[in-house]
């Protein structure tokens, strides 16, 4: 095999627009609200009384307000999950909102919620569980028409969605038959009335999950990788719904997209991940829970959206309807926080210098202060749109390469490395990349 050309391919395989759109939200938050608020569970039986669910003091704008002191950019909502009781008053089932007692069946959270983000200027999207453990046709193929129908009206109903998620979960359902779900006709859906949203499921189409629910990243992060694990690939682009096959590859695995993991693929695809992690423990609110610590979080944070993915945070609301005040203010510690972090770019005081390099698949940029100064981080982004290249960087505080303060691998759509020393001095070298690196302006802060 000729090798030269198979990684020339592999520099040159590009996101579409809603990838790198879906790239730049960057930070966003996951809501799980369901009959399980109420019971105390985190799945549902699909049996529960809708006459339990009454968050009488519901205040979507209190989310979306929360939702941006974090820094977040939009909302997810679980519009349906595993119980199959629906937050919107679907017209093809009974067990949804419009027979509990909240506003006297009048309600709809959807419709809340879409309209908070709306008015809040951030973007919307939802999750519905294709496991329904309360539809009498789960298990057979009217089942399949029951949930495209309900697809129709959240994506019909509601105003621009950016990110449709669903899992694979795929368990019994309430006559102890399992589903196959037509997830190809569940996306041509979405590319027919929401074509600029994103697509989240397990092994993609346009997004795919990171593998774990704990915020753990991977040293290298590609969003170049094998068609095999993008089950759905095909359908990315030309809208051809043909289902792909895996066999060498999950989505746990570390290694996904290194080299010596795609050489053996039988083609490549863009294909990002998003990392999803609830505040607390649970992703439903359980009041025994606490949110996790603003270290974990902010660690969490630089983990993700500062290694090539997206954060999908999840914040519970509560039996009342309302974010748990001890969630409120760990969200502000957080986007204080990252604000304060991030705060002045001190690259732009300093002398940026490119040095020349032997081969366009190296980049050595020189950084000189005035002074010294503490350097916390450094940003790199590459311009993913001509492709993702870098495998190994190193930075430098001194001229000499033999004890570079920080080595790294992948860098794409943005990387933030640690630094946290005094110099007056920085070096960027990029050592090893795919084909011609694309930086934007490094950042310093
Ligand atoms: C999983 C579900 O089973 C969990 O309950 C949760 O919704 C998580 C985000 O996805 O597949």
């Amino acid at each position: 095999m000729d090798y030269s050309e198979f990684i020339r391919n592999a520099s040159n395989v590009v996101p579409s627009q809603k990838q790198l759109r879906w790239f730049d939200m960057e930070f966003y938050a996951f809501i799980h609200f369901t009959v399980n608020t109420f019971t105390d569970l985190e799945w549902g039986t699909g049996k529960e009384d809708p006459s339990i669910f009454n968050p009488y003091k519901l205040d979507c704008d209190q989310w979306v307000d929360t939702i941006k002191s974090a820094g977040m950019k939009g909302m997810i909502l679980t519009a349906k999950h595993h119980d199959g009781f629906c937050l919107w008053p679907s017209r093809y089932t009974e067990h949804s909102i419009k027979n509990s007692p909240y506003k006297s069946g009048k309600g709809d959270i959807v419709l809340e919620a879409a309209k908070a983000c709306e008015k809040g200027g951030i973007k919307f999207g939802f999750y519905l569980s294709p496991w329904d453990r309360n539809c009498q046709y789960y298990g057979t193929d009217k089942y399949n028409d029951y949930f495209k129908a309900q697809l129709t009206e959240l994506l019909t109903g509601y105003g621009p969605i950016f990110h449709v998620w669903f899992d694979n979960a795929c368990q019994e359902g309430p006559d102890g038959k399992k589903q196959k779900y037509d997830f190809l006709e569940y996306f041509e859906l979405i590319h027919k009335y929401q074509p600029d949203a994103t697509i989240f499921n397990d092994k993609g189409p346009d997004v795919r999950w990171c593998g774990n629910e704990a915020g753990s990243p991977r040293v290298s992060e590609w969003a170049v990788v094998p068609k095999e694990l993008v089950t759905y690939a095909q359908t990315q682009a030309n809208g051809s719904l043909e289902e792909g096959s895996l066999d060498y590859l999950f989505n746990r695995d570390q290694n996904i997209g290194n080299f010596s993991n795609i050489k053996y693929s039988k083609g490549l695809c863009f294909c990002p991940s998003e990392y999803d992690m609830s505040i607390r423990k649970g992703w439903f609110y359980h009041e025994k829970e606490e949110p996790h610590s603003l270290e974990r979080l902010f660690t969490t944070y630089l983990n993700t959206v500062g290694a090539n993915a997206c954060l999908n945070l999840n914040i519970p609301p509560n039996r009342e309807g309302l974010f748990d005040i001890k969630d409120v203010q760990r969200c502000r510690e957080l986007g204080d926080l990252i604000k304060s972090e991030f705060a002045y770019n001190i690259a732009k005081e300093a002398v940026v210098k490119e040095i020349d390099t032997p081969s366009p698949t190296q980049k050595c940029i020189d950084i000189t202060f005035k002074e010294e100064k503490l350097i916390k981080y450094v940003v790199l982004k590459e311009d993913i749109s001509k492709g993702q290249r870098v495998e190994t960087f190193l930075l430098c505080t001194s001229k000499d390469k033999i004890r570079p303060r920080y080595e790294g691998t992948t860098i794409g759509h943005k990387k933030i490395c640690l630094i946290n020393k005094k110099t007056d001095f920085l070096r960027i070298h990029i050592v090893a990349a795919r084909g011609d690196v694309h930086l934007l302006p490094v950042e310093v802060y």
